[in-house]
């Protein structure tokens, strides 16, 4: 999954894709590389991000949803956002996937993608955006991320949400001590055995440069695609990634060694 951000504070590539040409541009390119998927967000999730407005979001996301459905039919187009109305607006016009980072906190959410028949990526978080770094101390980490997800996992099916549309995320940096982040790529097992595929997104995150001491966020490759790898060795079913043609290449390499033994 190559990440489309259409917008100017992103934490990594904020300002990069903002506007509609620009993102599908973005997403040309991701495809080009190898995504299977492009995820458009219109609101940065970073921590201590300020929230946008559903109309400003909306604004954002729509028209990169509607272009890149007719430009790239086979493409995977999911929307990074965790409001129903936009949600709604983006499967109205074509989007595959709510990418949801809140797990359906609004209310609306879980019955507008039921009655899309969409699927859903329901990610591990606590707090908000803004005060998730406040919420990192956990006594059983990866049993209470497995509890919050399976939570979750039943407000969507109590919703009318299909078992085989949705997918899971433990939420790489959102509410996570640094060394919370590779053990919970190291417990991705313990995920997938409720039974849905998982998604990772560890791309350019903090952790990454604060493990290989690189602080700019788009120098950060290298070490993402080591994170990419382990996930991957864990058995996640979708990366989540900045930097496609590398992921791509890394992970061809990757599976041919795996599996020729
Ligand atoms: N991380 C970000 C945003 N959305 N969605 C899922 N499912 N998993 C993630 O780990 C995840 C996510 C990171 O936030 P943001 O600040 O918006 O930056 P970017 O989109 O460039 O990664």
């Amino acid at each position: 999954m190559g990440i489309v951000n259409v917008t100017p504070d992103s934490f990594s590539d904020g300002g990069l894709a903002f506007g509609t040409e620009a993102a599908v541009a973005s997403a040309s390119r991701l495809l080009d590389e190898g995504a299977d998927w492009v995820d458009v967000g219109g609101e940065s999730t970073r921590p201590g991000a300020t929230p946008v407005p559903v109309e400003v979001e909306r604004e954002r996301v729509i028209p990169v949803v509607e272009a890149l459905r007719s430009r790239f039919p086979r493409a995977v187009v999911s929307v990074d956002t965790s409001k129903a109305a936009v949600a709604n607006a983006a499967l109205d016009v074509g989007a595959d996937v709510i990418n949801d980072v809140t797990a359906l906190d609004d209310p609306a959410m879980a019955s507008v993608v039921a009655r899309h028949g969409a699927h859903v990526i329901l990610m591990h978080m606590r707090g908000e955006p803004r005060s998730m770094m406040q919420h990192t101390a956990y006594t059983d980490l990866v049993g209470e991320v497995v509890a919050h997800l399976r939570a979750r996992v039943a407000r969507a099916r109590a919703a009318g949400i299909a078992a085989d549309r949705i997918w899971l995320d433990p939420g790489v940096g959102f509410a996570k001590a640094p060394a919370d982040n590779p053990r919970l790529i190291a417990n991705v097992p313990r995920i997938a055995a409720l039974g849905y595929p998982v998604v990772v997104g560890a791309s350019r995150k903090r952790f990454v440069g604060e493990l290989s001491g690189v602080p700019e966020a788009a120098h950060r490759v290298f070490g993402s695609i080591g994170a990419a790898l382990a996930a991957a060795e864990a058995g996640v079913a979708v990366l989540r990634v900045h930097d496609v043609a590398a992921t791509r290449q890394a992970l061809t390499v990757f599976r041919a060694c795996r599996s020729s033994g």
